[in-house]
C-alpha cells in the first residue's frame, strides 16, 4: 500500500484500514475522566490483587518497580470514536502480575483509586493483552492520563483501561462496572463496535 487516497468531500477526518469502523484519528491525546484526578503520592500506591476467596497479593510502589517491565506500542481506540495509533507504553504485563496468584475466576473488576470500576474476562488481560502502565512516550505517565500507573487493555475500547488503577479483583461471576452499568457494552471490542449494550 503505497498510494494515500484522502477521497472527496465529507468530513475532514481521516479513516484509515488500521482504524475499527466508526473511528477517526487523533493527532492529540484527548483527556477523558469522569470525575476528578486523583493525586496518587508514591509511598502510598498499592496494586493489590484480590482472588475469589479474598486472598491478596499487594505492590508497594517500590516492589512493582523492581518488576520486569515491558515497552509496548499500541493502537488506543475511544468509545468516543477518537483513535490513536503507535502509542509508546512502559508496564508490567498482567501476566506477570497475575504469574503467582492461584485463582479459577473467568472474570475481573478493575478498581481504580477515586472509584471508578470496569470488568474485563481473565483471558482479555493474559497472554500478553494488558499491562498497568506507568510511563508514555518515554516519560513518567501524566496524572490526568492516569498516572502514576493505569491498565492499558488496548484491545477493547479505552474505558477499559482503568486511569489510577489500584487494583484487581478476579470473580467467579461477571460484575459490571461503571460504565458497564450505565449503558456501556459489556464487552467493548471496537472491531466489533460493541459501543452500548446491544451492540
Ligand atoms: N479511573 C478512571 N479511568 C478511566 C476513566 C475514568 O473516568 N476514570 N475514563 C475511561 C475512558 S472513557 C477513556 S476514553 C480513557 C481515557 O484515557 P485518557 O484520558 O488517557 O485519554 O480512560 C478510561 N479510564
Ligand atoms: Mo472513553
Amino acid at each position: 500500500m503505497g498510494i494515500i487516497s484522502r477521497g472527496f468531500g465529507g468530513r475532514r477526518r481521516e479513516s484509515r484500514p488500521e482504524l475499527p469502523p466508526g473511528q477517526y484519528l487523533a493527532h492529540d491525546f484527548p483527556v477523558l475522566s469522569a470525575g476528578p484526578t486523583p493525586r496518587v503520592p508514591l509511598d502510598r500506591w498499592q496494586f493489590t490483587v484480590t482472588t475469589e476467596i479474598g486472598a491478596k497479593q499487594s505492590w508497594t510502589w517500590a516492589e512493582f518497580q523492581r518488576l520486569p517491565a515491558e515497552d509496548v506500542t499500541v493502537d488506543l481506540h475511544c468509545v468516543t470514536k477518537w483513535s490513536k495509533l503507535d502509542t509508546a507504553w512502559r508496564g508490567v504485563s498482567l501476566d506477570t502480575l497475575l504469574a503467582d496468584v492461584e485463582t479459577s475466576a473467568d472474570y475481573t473488576l478493575v478498581h481504580a483509586h477515586g472509584g471508578y470500576t470496569t470488568n474485563v474476562p481473565l483471558e482479555d488481560l493474559l497472554d500478553g493483552k494488558a499491562w498497568v502502565a506507568y510511563q508514555y512516550d518515554g516519560e513518567d505517565l501524566a496524572a490526568e492520563h492516569g498516572g502514576p500507573a493505569r491498565l492499558l487493555v488496548p484491545h477493547l475500547y479505552l474505558w477499559k483501561s482503568a486511569k489510577w488503577v489500584s487494583g484487581l479483583q478476579l470473580l467467579t461471576e461477571d460484575e459490571p462496572g461503571f460504565w458497564e452499568e450505565a449503558g456501556y457494552h459489556n464487552y467493548g471490542d471496537p472491531w466489533r463496535e460493541q459501543r452500548y449494550q446491544g451492540d
